[in-house]
C-alpha cells in the first residue's frame, strides 16, 4: 500500500497515550507509520512528570485505553487513582504487548514540518538534522507537554537545584534535610507539596492564585471492585463515551438548579458529591457552571471545607479561593494538601501583591524585598497549554503560511482535528475539541479512531489530500466560543484554558459542549462524506 516515492504513509509526533494508540491503529490498518518522540522513553506526560506525588485524578480503571478488551481485562490497577510509576508501567506494557517499539524513534525532536503542494506530502525535519517525508502527519504532541518557565532575572544562575514538575529528573530528587521552595499551587503544585513536605527540612510554598480542591479519596482497589468493573466494561465505556466528561464513575448529574433547593438539601447534596471526588461536586446541580449565584453556593461549601481543615486562620484565609467561579479553573484533586499546610515546617507565601521579582544565588527575592534562601526550587508553574507544543514546531502549510503566525490571532481549527491551509496534518485533542475538559484518554481514542478511519477512507478512494475548509473552520471556532460563553468558564482570569490573542482578546480553547455530543458530531461529519473538508484527487505523476 505504501507509495515509497512519498516516504512513509504517516509520521506521528509524540509517544504519549495518543501517539502509541495512533501507531497501533495505523499499523493494524496496513499503513507504514512511525513515531518520533523527543524524550528518551515513551509515555509522554507520564514519562516527564516523575515528580513525587504525581498521579491521575480520573479513576485508573477509566484512565486507560478502552480499544482492546483483553488489555482492559488483563491489566490490574492497584489504586483508585494510579501513581505515575504505575501509569508509565502500563504504557510500557502496551508498547510491548502490541509490538510498537520498533516503530518509535526516541530522543528526536521534530523542529519543522513543511507542506509540499506538488506532491501532497509533508517533509518533517528533526533536531538530528534529518528530513523525513510522509503523506500524512499526526501531531500527538500533547496539550500539557511544553513546560512554562518563569522569566525572572537571575533564574538561570540559581545556585541550588531547580526542576520543573513536567521535566523531572529520572533519578529523582533527594529533599532530605533541605530547604525547598515550590512555586505554583495548581494540580501539580499541590501533589508535589504534599509529598515533599514530609521529606524536606523546610518547605516554602509560593502561591499566586489559590485553587479550589476536592478530596481525591484515593484507596487501594479491591479485587471484587476490579472484577465488577471489568465484567461491566463494555456498557460502562459506552456510558462514558456518551457522557459529558468522558467517564462513568461520577455521581448522576442532577439537572435541577442549586437555587431551588433548601439550605439543608443543598448541604447534603454538596457533601455527597464532594465525597465522590474528581469533578463530582460540579455534578451536584445543573446550573453550577452556568449561573454565578448557583456557583457561589458550591464555592462557599468548598471554602468552608478549607476553613475546617487548616488550623491557622491566616493560612486558611490565604488558601481560600475568591474572585472566580469554582470549576472555571481546573478543580484540583487533593490528598492531604490542607493537612500539609498545618505542618510546622511549611510556610505559605502569598505572591499576589508582592510577586517573585528575581533570583540571586540561592535566594528567591520578592518585589517587597523579602528573600528566601533555598537549596531546591521546584517550579510547578504549568504549561504553554494546548498550543505550545504545536507552535514550537515551525509548521508551514499552503503557500508557506506559518501555523504559529496564524495562531497568534488565537488558535483556529475545525473540530480540533485539522486547520484550514494545513492539508493532511491532523492534531489529536487539538484546540476546539473537549480534550483537557474530559477523560483525555477517551478523547484521544476518539480522535485516533476518527483520523485512522479518515485516512483509510481516503486511501480506499485513491485520494491523497484533505483539508478543513476555511468556512467550516470559522463556523466551528465561533461555535466553540459561543458554547463557552453559555458557561462561567470565561469568568476566570488567567487560566490556561485561555490564550491571549495578538489583539489582547482572550480565547477559550477547549470545547465545552460535552464529549458525547462532540463525538456524535464528528461521526456525522465523517458519515456525510467528511463535511467541511475539501478532499483532493491524486497528484498526477
Ligand atoms: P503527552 O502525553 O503530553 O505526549 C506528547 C509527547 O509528544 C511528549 O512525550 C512530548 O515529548 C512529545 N513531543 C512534543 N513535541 C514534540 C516534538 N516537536 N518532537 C518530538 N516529540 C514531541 N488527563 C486526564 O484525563 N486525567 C488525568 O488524571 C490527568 N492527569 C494528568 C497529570 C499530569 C501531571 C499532567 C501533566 C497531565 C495530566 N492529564 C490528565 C493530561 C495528560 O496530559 C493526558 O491525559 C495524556 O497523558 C496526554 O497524552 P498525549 O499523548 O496526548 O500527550
Ligand atoms: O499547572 P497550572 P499544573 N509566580 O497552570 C503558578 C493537569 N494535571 O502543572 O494561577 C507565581 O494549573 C500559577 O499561578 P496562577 C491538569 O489538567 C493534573 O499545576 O497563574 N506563581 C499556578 O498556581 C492541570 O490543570 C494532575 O496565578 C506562578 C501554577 O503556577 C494541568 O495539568 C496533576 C508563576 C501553575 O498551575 C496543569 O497543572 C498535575 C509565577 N511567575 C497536572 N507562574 C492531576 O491531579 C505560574 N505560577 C490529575
Amino acid at each position: 500500500m505504501t507509495d515509497k516515492a512519498i516516504g512513509r504513509d504517516v509520521i506521528i509526533v509524540g509517544a504519549g497515550f495518543a501517539g502509541l494508540y495512533m501507531l497501533h491503529k495505523l499499523r493494524r490498518q496496513g499503513f507504514d507509520a512511525m513515531v518520533i518522540e523527543a524524550g528518551d522513553g515513551i509515555g509522554g506526560t507520564w514519562f516527564w512528570n516523575r515528580y513525587p506525588g504525581a498521579r491521575c485524578d480520573i479513576p485508573s480503571m477509566e484512565y486507560c485505553y478502552s480499544f482492546d478488551r483483553e488489555l482492559q481485562s488483563d491489566w490490574r490497577w492497584t489504586e483508585r487513582y494510579a501513581a505515575q510509576p504505575e501509569i508509565l508501567a502500563y504504557m510500557e506494557h502496551v508498547a510491548d504487548r502490541f509490538g510498537l517499539r520498533d516503530g518509535i524513534r526516541l530522543s528526536t525532536r521534530v523542529t519543522s514540518a513543511r507542506w509540499d503542494e506538488a506532491s501532497d506530502t509533508w517533509t518533517v525535519t528533526t533536531d538530528n538534522g534529518e528530513s523525513l517525508t510522509a503523506r500524512w502527519v499526526v501531531m500527538a504532541t500533547g496539550c500539557l507537554s511544553k513546560p512554562r518557565l518563569p522569566d525572572w532575572p537571575g533564574i538561570e544562575g540559581f545556585s541550588g537545584e531547580i526542576h520543573h514538575t513536567g521535566d523531572w529528573p529520572q533519578g529523582g530528587v533527594d529533599f532530605t534535610g533541605k530547604r525547598v521552595g515550590v512555586v505554583g499551587t495548581g494540580s501539580s503544585g499541590i501533589q508535589v507539596i504534599s509529598t515533599i513536605a514530609a521529606e524536606a527540612d523546610e518547605l516554602v510554598v509560593f502561591q499566586r492564585t489559590p485553587s479550589f480542591f476536592v478530596p481525591a479519596n484515593n484507596r487501594p482497589l479491591a479485587d471484587a471492585e476490579i472484577a465488577a468493573t471489568q465484567a461491566g466494561y463494555d456498557a460502562l465505556r459506552d456510558k462514558a463515551r456518551a457522557s459529558f466528561l468522558g467517564f462513568f464513575e461520577l455521581p448522576e448529574a442532577n439537572p435541577d438548579s442549586a437555587l431551588d433547593a433548601s439550605e439543608a438539601e443543598r448541604a447534603a447534596q454538596f457533601e455527597r458529591c464532594w465525597n465522590a471526588g474528581t469533578t463530582g461536586l460540579l455534578q451536584a446541580y445543573g446550573d453550577l457552571l452556568a449561573n454565578e449565584e448557583a456557583n457561589d453556593k458550591a464555592a462557599e461549601f468548598a471554602r468552608g471545607k478549607i476553613a475546617s481543615i487548616v488550623s491557622d486562620p491566616e493560612k486558611a484565609r490565604l488558601l481560600t479561593p475568591t474572585g472566580y467561579p469554582i470549576g472555571a479553573r481546573r478543580l484540583c484533586s487533593e490528598i492531604g494538601y490542607f493537612d500539609t499546610m498545618n505542618r510546622g515546617n511549611v510556610t505559605l507565601v502569598d505572591v499576589r501583591d508582592a510577586p517573585i521579582e528575581r533570583v540571586e544565588g540561592k535566594a528567591v527575592v520578592l518585589a517587597d524585598g523579602r528573600r528566601f534562601e533555598l537549596d531546591v526550587l521546584v517550579l510547578a508553574t504549568g504549561y504553554d497549554a494546548m498550543t505550545g507544543a504545536l507552535t514550537a514546531i515551525d509548521i508551514r502549510g499552503e503557500d508557506g503560511r506559518s501555523l504559529k503566525e496564524e495562531w497568534a490571532d488565537g488558535p483556529r481549527a475545525y473540530l480540533g482535528l485539522m486547520m484550514a491551509g494545513f492539508p493532511n496534518l491532523f492534531t489529536i485533542t487539538g484546540p476546539g475539541s473537549p480534550s483537557v475538559l474530559s477523560n483525555v484518554i477517551l478523547s484521544i481514542e476518539q480522535h485516533v479512531d476518527w483520523i485512522g478511519d479518515c485516512i483509510e477512507s481516503l486511501r480506499a478512494h485513491g485520494q491523497t489530500r484533505i483539508a478543513a475548509t476555511p468556512e467550516a473552520e470559522a463556523h466551528w471556532v465561533d461555535h466553540v466560543d459561543e458554547v463557552a460563553h453559555t458557561t462561567l468558564f470565561p469568568k476566570a482570569a488567567g487560566t490556561w484554558y485561555h490564550t491571549t490573542a495578538r489583539d489582547g482578546r482572550r480565547v477559550f480553547m477547549p470545547y465545552v459542549g460535552g464529549v458525547g455530543p462532540y463525538r456524535d458530531y464528528c461521526s456525522e461529519v465523517a458519515a456525510d462524506g467528511y463535511r467541511g473538508f475539501a478532499i483532493g484527487e491524486p497528484v498526477p505523476a
